[in-house]
């Protein structure tokens, strides 16, 4: 990947989740130096700034719970067009932000591959699926929504954009899971997605199954989105977040995840979502965080610089 492009892209969402401090996340990664380790990595490193939520007048939801509609509708608009205008041109990486945000940017992705004719796959790391509709959800918390939209579960017509192109569930591998709402088991369950949930990691070990999915996205020629979720992690190694559920991936779990998924080759865009600096203990969350996409980029375990804080 040397001598390639990436494009940092702020997105400080918080509209999507109950807790404020989300949207300081972009800042807390340029400071952790994500910019400088994929410099050093060979790319060139262009920085996007921060976008801004577009206009979008959704209409009342029948659910008095959703929080939020507009400004995430408006997000998700922004975000699709980037994600398609900016995935043409080299690697974007979204700093978020709530995981709300990946409303937006699978979206786009989805669509900028079906111009190449090609199909998008996502690699969802995650303690949550975020599989519930408007009308399911009863936190009202819009970051629990976003994989049921991209994947064209009804119910979000009139509340926000149109998809424009849907992601076939089938297409969709979730690992890490632990923290499963019921009508979200249900829908898991209808929906055709892979999931590997935490005790089939901890049985199996987590470069098999991860490997299973990267040679069917090679074989069906896709284009393939990760979404990393911070909470994806253990909290003991990344507490800052807002909805830290114990017994997560392990800092080599992590780490070997994205050292297989750079030497697939396969992987085009990448989210980095609901880091929470406010919650945070002196940047580790977010160095972790950098150091993941590092690794994702093709930094070797054995190049890690040391660093003392
Ligand atoms: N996330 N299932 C819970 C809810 O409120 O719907 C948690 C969602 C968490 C979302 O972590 O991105
Ligand atoms: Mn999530
Ligand atoms: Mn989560
Ligand atoms: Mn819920």
């Amino acid at each position: 990947m040397r001598g390639s492009r990436c494009v940092l892209v702020g997105a400080p969402v918080q509209a999507g989740t109950g807790r404020r401090g989300c949207d300081m996340g972009p800042g807390a990664y340029r400071a952790a130096g994500l910019a400088e380790a994929i410099g050093d990595l060979g790319f060139t490193v262009a920085d996007a700034g921060d976008l801004a939520p577009s206009p979008w007048r959704p209409a009342p939801h029948p659910n008095p719970a959703v929080r939020h509609l507009a400004e995430v509708g408006g997000w998700t608009a922004t975000l699709a067009e980037a994600a398609d205008r900016l995935g043409a041109e080299g690697l974007p990486i979204f700093l978020g932000g709530d995981h709300s945000l990946s409303a937006g940017t699978i979206a786009g992705m989805s669509r900028r591959a079906a111009a190449e004719g090609r199909a998008l796959f996502v690699l969802w790391l995650d303690s949550h699926p975020d599989l519930h509709t408007l009308d399911t959800t009863t936190s009202g918390n819009l970051h629990g929504v976003p994989m049921a939209y991209v994947t064209g579960r009804p119910g979000f017509e009139g509340y926000l954009p149109p998809l424009a192109v849907p992601v076939d569930a089938r297409n969709v591998c979730m690992i890490g899971l632990r923290s499963v709402d019921p009508a979200e088991r249900v829908a898991l369950k209808a929906s055709g997605v892979t999931v590997h949930d935490m005790r089939a990691i901890d049985e199996e070990g987590i470069a098999r199954p991860l490997g299973a999915f990267l040679d069917r996205v090679a074989a069906a020629h896709g284009v393939l989105h990760v979404s990393l979720d911070v909470d994806f992690l253990d909290p003991g190694i990344a507490p800052g977040v807002g909805t830290t559920v114990p017994g997560g991936a392990t800092f080599r779990e992590a780490h070997l995840v994205m050292e297989l998924l750079h030497d697939s080759g396969l992987v085009r865009s990448l989210d980095l979502v609901e880091l929470n600096p406010f919650l945070d203990e002196r940047g580790r969350t977010a160095l972790l965080m950098v150091d993941l996409a590092a690794s994702l980029l093709g930094r070797r375990v054995l190049d890690r610089p040391t660093r003392s804080f």
